[in-house]
């Protein structure tokens, strides 16, 4: 770029880069969506379809952004999750979040006729906020991932409980919260069923836990040939990832052997089929059965 006199105003560019070798999180959120929610007449406590628009945006969004490695939704959020190795626009925090608040935008609004055929939107058009925080261990990456399920469950419990107690008891929206106050689980679970006939236990998967969206693989990771050998074994992964994109000053793996993991893992990760599931992302099981997640090697 040739220089101005103009060249200066660069300097007041501040720097965002988000620190190296940390779990980025970058978790959108529908802004104003009481009200949104409401001009679209959503089911409550959960619309089924605006849920399933949600999973679908996200879907978009883990395709079009490879170096993703799973996201969660609840409500109207979601978080998407960049492995720690991630180098993606040098890790610039506003980078990132922009691109996914848009990239998710721009899907919600793509794909709303798909699952709103009858309500075609008009303005205010949704919109999304979206900030990014990085995690330093897998354990407070996990950890993040389960306080927000843990929210999903404990707010679709009092939201199911509220909307029975309205849509079904009578009362007004005052005296369903009356009803709630200091209520713990299991009486909400009671009132469910001992007035209701609920029980909620069978409740919809997608409300009591939420999505989860992630990459799954029909091929196995480990192709019978040395440089993907060499590339399996987690440690040396590790440190062929951090070579191929810093600079190769220090000891490991040749450039090249990198540079073909790498761009191996990353062909895989475009081709996988990407799956949206309502399951328990707290217990060990669902990461003991996927290490690709994060193990970052798919
Ligand atoms: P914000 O995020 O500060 O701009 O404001 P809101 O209004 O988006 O507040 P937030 O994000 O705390 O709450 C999400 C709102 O969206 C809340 O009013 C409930 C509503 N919502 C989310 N999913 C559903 C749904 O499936 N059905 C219905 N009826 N409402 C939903
Ligand atoms: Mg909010
Ligand atoms: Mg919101
Ligand atoms: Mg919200
Ligand atoms: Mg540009």
């Amino acid at each position: 770029m040739a220089n101005s006199k103009y060249e200066y105003v660069r300097a007041f560019e501040q720097p965002d880069v988000l620190l190296p070798n940390t779990w980025i999180v970058v978790r959108i959120d529908g802004r104003g969506f009481h009200g949104f929610t409401t001009k679209y007449k959503f089911k409550k406590p959960n619309d089924v379809q605006a849920l399933e628009l949600m999973n679908a945006a996200a879907d978009g969004v883990m395709r079009e952004l490879p170096d993703l490695v799973v996201a969660y939704g609840v409500s109207d959020e979601f978080s998407f999750v960049f492995h720690k190795d991630c180098t993606l626009f040098e890790r610039r925090a506003s980078k990132l979040t922009t691109t996914i608040v848009s990239t998710f935008s721009s899907y919600y609004v793509y794909l709303w006729p798909k699952y709103f055929p009858d309500a075609p939107l008009t303005p205010p058009l949704p919109s999304f906020d979206g900030r990014a925080v990085v995690y330093p261990s897998a354990r407070n990456l996990r950890d993040y991932m389960s306080w927000r399920q843990v929210d999903c469950h404990i707010n679709n419990l009092y939201n199911t409980t509220f909307w029975a107690l309205v849509q079904l008891g009578g009362l007004d929206a005052k005296a369903a919260e009356k009803e709630l106050v200091g209520t713990l689980s299991a009486d909400k679970n009671e009132i469910l069923f001992s007035r209701f006939k609920i029980n909620y236990n069978n409740e919809p998967d997608m409300y009591k836990k939420g999505s989860v969206v992630f990459r799954d693989f029909d091929i196995p990771s480990t192709a019978p040939n040395a440089l993907t050998e060499a590339a399996a074994i987690p440690p040396a992964s590790a440190s062929t990832k951090r070579l191929s994109s810093h600079p190769p000053d220090d000891a490991g793996p040749p450039q090249s052997l990198s540079k073909t993991a790498t761009e191996r893992d990353r062909k895989r990760r475009v081709k996988a089929r990407i799956v949206v599931a309502h399951i328990d992302i707290i217990r060990d099981e669902f990461w003991e059965a996927r290490p690709w997640i994060l193990s970052g090697k798919a």
